[in-house]
């Protein structure tokens, strides 16, 4: 049954909120199968059956391989790229356990089509979205597990998943820039800002009246308030804006900058040896927005404020070249910017930022190492135990280096800073560890996310998977543990303990998601719950149904043709898993409706004559079954 040598077997911990039934039940089948196991870590309450790593107990590298009816120990979240939308993994078995659609269209679930999802969409219209950087909302510098953020670069987006359902319940557009790209959130002392650096320099106003005034160009760092979704101010900025993170004081942000050049041509961009960190100063924009100092742009209302050099609000650290990636290591001491075009990466002590504000130091002096690590820097990551982990983009590798070291052998002692290289498969972007952007970052895992697979997968025509490679850490020396093809294109992802995700089994019937369906139905006389009502008002036609397995709670009605119908269907099931759809054939129209959810969708009833709906989620032995006609009378 199980295998004493498959070491990976997930810790189960009853404290943990996905410790349901169901792992009980594989607790006792494990009980059962393999006593001798047991001995180690003991039947107890709380008890780790197996460890899942530290190089999973010296046997060698931990598996990523989990067992049949194991849950996994991590939730990775994994952003879509430019398909627009989120994903769910586990891990360490990488298997794919949910998509989230935000930013695009999902046939599915019928995100895109249905009111309720139009109603988050907004009008903007856009239905591509281009998903770099997922991160989760915290208090105190840990996860909290209420929201995960996600940028749109495509159309200069913000959105919020909740972490109780996982859907998308907000976005936001950033008015007066372009392309939202590096996105993180304040860590502490708890996620009142997203903040969210839009890439792009462009003209203001941009009223087509320009192109070529470029010195006139400018890009800004934007605040979103995490819970209402507003952008709360914007800061102008010297430079365009790449990616960004946030100190453990919840004082500081800062981003990196690739153009300093303020360049519209790749040479241009590439001129200077050195480009900037800009470090923005919370307090102190806070107090500047409270003292009513800042414009405004255009139509927009969100306070604007000149960020640019010279500001009290920001300061510049010159860096090398191109910097990409920013990084803060889990205990708030450092933060490390990746060189890109230079093969160093520069690390911050984020303590002296205060001295630099006041003007008692200059900017480099908060830089304390700048240290090569080979061709192509983009990325880092931290294990806690005070190695960072850094993507080199032309190298093909994971360098595993040690802080402090790196520190002294600037100061130059002689030291090897540089643990191990590490090959992976190929060219890295990102990488992330387990809870590594957190205070909680354990070390076990790291997961590099590769832009080229080429041979490592069987081939599917000219267009190739990525390859998000996932690597023990746990031990003295990183092991590659598995291959993982993804489709377009992980830039970024992040690893949360299953301890801190909380979601729910079925829906609350008070959801705001369908909050405005329920409000309708609530002026149409229509209780959800029990009627099963078609409401006629003009042209517009109402049909309101309930839906419990295998059937919905009107298997007929009547429209004429031209109406524009709306069909609103409540699933009463009270059954985890029991999620019914709502398919009108030939109408372009469906919907996932999951167990006391409310979904509706709007049509144009434009062809006469007799057309089946039916179930299209798998709800039970007579799913088939489970249909209905819409008579459309000719007009
Ligand atoms: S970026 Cu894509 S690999 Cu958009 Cu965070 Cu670095
Ligand atoms: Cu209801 Cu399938
Ligand atoms: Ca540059």
């Amino acid at each position: 049954m199980i295998n004493p040598k498959d070491k990976h077997l997930p810790k189960i911990d009853t404290e943990d909120a996905q410790a349901s039934e169901h792992v009980k039940m594989s607790r006792r089948l494990f009980l059962g199968g393999s006593a001798a196991l047991m001995g180690a870590a003991g039947a107890g309450v709380g008890a780790s059956l197996l460890p899942a790593t530290a190089q999973a107990a010296k046997g060698g590298p931990a598996s990523a391989h989990v067992g049949p009816g194991e849950l996994d120990e991590y939730y990775g979240f994994w952003s879509g790229g430019h398909s627009g939308e989120v994903r769910v993994l586990g891990l360490p078995s990488m298997r794919e356990l949910m998509r989230i659609p935000v930013f695009n269209t999902d046939s599915a679930t019928g995100w895109g089509i249905t009111n309720e999802s139009k109603e988050v969409l907004g009008n903007t219209g856009h239905l591509n979205g281009d998903c770099h950087h997922p991160h989760m909302s915290m208090t105190d510098g840990h996860y909290d597990g209420k929201y995960i953020f996600i940028n749109d670069k495509a159309n200069s987006r913000v959105a919020r998943i909740r972490g109780d359902i996982m859907k998308t319940d907000k976005i936001t557009t950033i008015p007066n820039v372009q392309a939202i790209h590096g996105l993180r959130v304040q860590k502490v002392p708890h996620t009142k800002y997203v903040f969210a650096n839009a890439e792009f320099r462009m003209p203001h106003p941009n009223d087509g009246s320009e192109m070529d005034a470029i010195d006139k160009y400018f890009t800004m760092f934007s605040a979103v308030n995490a819970e209402t979704m507003e952008v709360d101010w914007q800061v102008i900025v010297d430079g365009n804006l790449d990616n960004t993170d946030a100190d453990y004081t919840g004082k500081y942000a800062f981003s990196t900058c690739y153009n300093s050049e303020g360049a519209v041509d790749l040479a241009g961009s590439m001129r200077a040896e050195r480009d900037h960190l800009v470090i923005f100063n919370i307090e102190r924009i806070e107090a500047a927005v409270k003292a009513g100092k800042f414009t405004t742009l255009g139509d927009s209302k969100v306070p604007v404020l000149d960020g640019r050099k010279g500001s009290e609000l920001t300061a510049y650290v010159p860096v090398p070249k191109n910097p990409h990636g920013i990084n803060t290591a889990p205990g708030g001491k450092y933060a490390v910017a990746n060189g890109k075009l230079s093969p160093t990466v520069t690390v911050f002590q984020l303590d002296k930022f205060d001295a630099l504000f006041e003007g008692k130091i200059k900017p480099r002096d908060t830089v304390v190492a700048e240290v090569e690590l080979g061709l192509g820097p983009l990325h880092t990551a931290f294990d806690g135990r005070g190695n960072a982990y850094t993507t080199l983009f032309i190298d093909s590798q994971v360098c595993k280096w040690d802080v402090e070291k790196a520190i002294k052998a600037y100061n130059g002692e002689k030291v090897n800073y540089i643990v191990q290289k590490l090959d992976v498969h190929y060219q890295p972007g990102h990488n992330h560890t387990t809870m590594g952007e957190t205070r909680d970052a354990d070390g076990k895992y790291l997961i590099s996310l590769q832009k080229f697979s080429k041979d490592r997968f069987l081939q599917c025509g000219p267009l190739h998977a990525e390859n998000d490679q996932l690597i023990d850490i746990s031990g003295d020396e990183m092991v590659l543990i598995h291959d993982g093809p993804t489709y377009a294109e992980p830039h970024d992802c992040m690893i949360v303990h299953r301890s801190k995700v909380k979601t729910r089994k079925l829906y609350d019937r008070k959801d705001p998601t369908f909050a405005s369906t329920v409000a309708m139905a609530k002026a149409d006389g229509v209780n959800l719950e029990t009627d099963n009502k078609v409401i006629r008002d003009g042209n517009k036609v109402r049909v309101y149904m309930t839906s419990v397995a295998p059937s919905y709670g009107m298997d007929k009605f009547t429209v004429k043709q031209g109406d524009e119908v709306t069909v609103v269907v409540t699933n009463l099931d009270q059954i985890e898993d029991v999620t019914h759809g709502f398919c009108m054939v030939n109408h372009g129209v469906q919907m996932e409706i999951s167990p006391q959810q409310t979904a509706s969708v709007t049509f144009v009833a434009d062809q006469p004559g007799v057309h089946w709906y039916y179930c299209n989620w798998f709800c039970h032995a007579l799913h088939m079954e489970m249909r209905g006609r819409m008579l459309v009378e000719k007009a």
